[in-house]
């Protein structure tokens, strides 16, 4: 573990990581400007749950008031909730500023990844992650994440991207800088609200126990990167590709309109999609994250048997 002097690792989540036991970082972008409240908060508080009761201790991952958190309250994750996106987004670049000026950052995929790393967490679930933006040939909007999952040896377990990406795109550039992607219980790479996008995923992984494994490996080989593991909305709670498709193609005209570009991108996309599809693909991105905190979860068990 790396004994940073920033950071603050809950008492719980510290002894299981001493002890070897299985923990589950989340991050608390998805929370502040992610979701609205209070679905928002009724989600991370559940979330928790399932990853108890899937065997691991969950540690939520957030900055407040300049200290790097690894293991948020009940408390603490209500107010991340209702700040909402008052909360600054924090993105690699944002840590040092935001800890050297005492103030409360919601981390994204890489900041979490980041400082799970540094708190001694493996593995990471999430909805989805940040990718390539659909139009970055012009706009070069590429998301953190994707550098972040090429350097920092932590496990993301997610739904696929959503197509508000560039799927092919995000898969060159994953591949480019020699990230595995993986596809739980299938061989196409699924797009968030739906199985199906298109695209193939490297690998085909069905259990829980493999996923570990293939983890471990690339750790015991040292060679640094992360792991994306996607994992798809099961299919009761998987939305009408059309519905989805325009819902999206809507929000990007009008981002585009609008002139909203870096770090309100995403936020703005999530939210329009939200309201176009009048809550249904809340209701989704919900199911989906609790499905991927259980497979987090199972697999954190796994990797500490090995
Ligand atoms: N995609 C989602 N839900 C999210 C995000 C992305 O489907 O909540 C959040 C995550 O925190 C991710 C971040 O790390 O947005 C990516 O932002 P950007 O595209 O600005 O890098
Ligand atoms: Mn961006």
């Amino acid at each position: 573990m790396n004994l940073n002097k920033y950071l603050d690792v809950n008492p719980e989540v510290a002894e299981a990581v001493r002890a070897g036991r299985p923990v589950v970082a989340l991050e608390s972008t998805i929370i502040s400007h992610g979701m609205p409240y209070p679905q928002n908060v009724e989600t991370a508080l559940n979330v928790e749950r399932i990853i108890r009761e899937n065997g691991a201790v969950p540690a939520t991952i957030a900055i407040i008031g300049g200290r790097l958190k690894a293991g948020l309250t009940p408390e603490e994750i209500e107010y991340f909730g209702k700040k909402g996106t008052a909360i600054h987004k924090a993105s690699r670049r944002d840590l040092a500023v935001l800890c050297a000026k005492g103030e409360d950052g919601a981390t994204t995929v890489t900041t979490t990844m980041m400082i799970a790393h540094m708190a001694g967490i493996r593995i990471f679930a999430t909805g989805g992650i940040g990718g390539v933006h659909r139009g970055a040939e012009t706009t070069m909007d590429i998301s953190a994440d994707l550098e972040e999952l090429a350097s920092t040896p932590v496990m993301v377990v997610c739904a696929g991207a959503k197509s508000i990406l560039d799927l092919g795109l995000t898969l060159e550039y994953l591949e480019t800088k020699g990230v595995p992607v993986l596809g739980y219980g299938t061989e196409e790479l699924p797009a968030f609200y739906t199985r199906q996008s298109g695209f193939r995923v490297d690998y085909r992984v069905d259990s829980p126990a493999e996923l570990a494994k293939i983890f471990k490996t690339q750790n015991d080989m040292a060679l640094g990167g992360g792991i994306l593991v996607t994992n798809p909305i099961p299919e009761e709670f998987s939305m009408p590709k059309a519905v989805i498709d325009a819902a999206i193609d809507q929000a990007i005209a009008e981002c585009n309109e609008k002139g909203i570009h870096g770090k309100e991108t995403t936020p703005f996309l999530l939210a329009r999609v939200a309201e176009l599809t009048g809550g249904d693909s809340l209701a989704s991105n919900i199911r989906l994250v609790y499905n991927n905190a259980k497979l987090a979860a199972l697999t954190a068990a796994e990797y500490c048997k090995l």
